[in-house]
């Protein structure tokens, strides 16, 4: 390996840490609801993680939940169903 593929290398594994960083670091500044009472209260209609899954829930007879994905990605364990949207709320 060249000097210069060295350095490229070493610069390309810093920016990927540095990438992951930045990804795990707002996720961990969320709160983790203890359950869909307690996540209700700041979120009234629940949180999805994407608008896409906001959308589904619309279109599947429930309130539109806030698209959060970081909120999401902590309480993904109130996401019983697995459908993209953490404590949903039926209208
Ligand atoms: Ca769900």
């Amino acid at each position: 390996m060249s000097s210069a593929r060295a350095v490229r290398a070493a610069l390309l594994a810093a920016t990927t840490t540095v990438s992951m960083l930045a990804v795990a670091g707002p996720a961990q500044a969320v709160t983790d609801y203890a359950n869909c009472d307690a996540l209700h209260q700041d979120y009234k209609y629940g949180v999805a993680k994407s608008k896409a899954a906001a959308n589904k829930q619309v279109r599947t007879g429930h309130y539109r939940p806030a698209v959060k994905p970081a909120v999401y990605a902590v309480n993904d364990e109130s996401d019983a169903d697995k459908d993209g949207t953490a404590c949903e709320v039926t209208r």
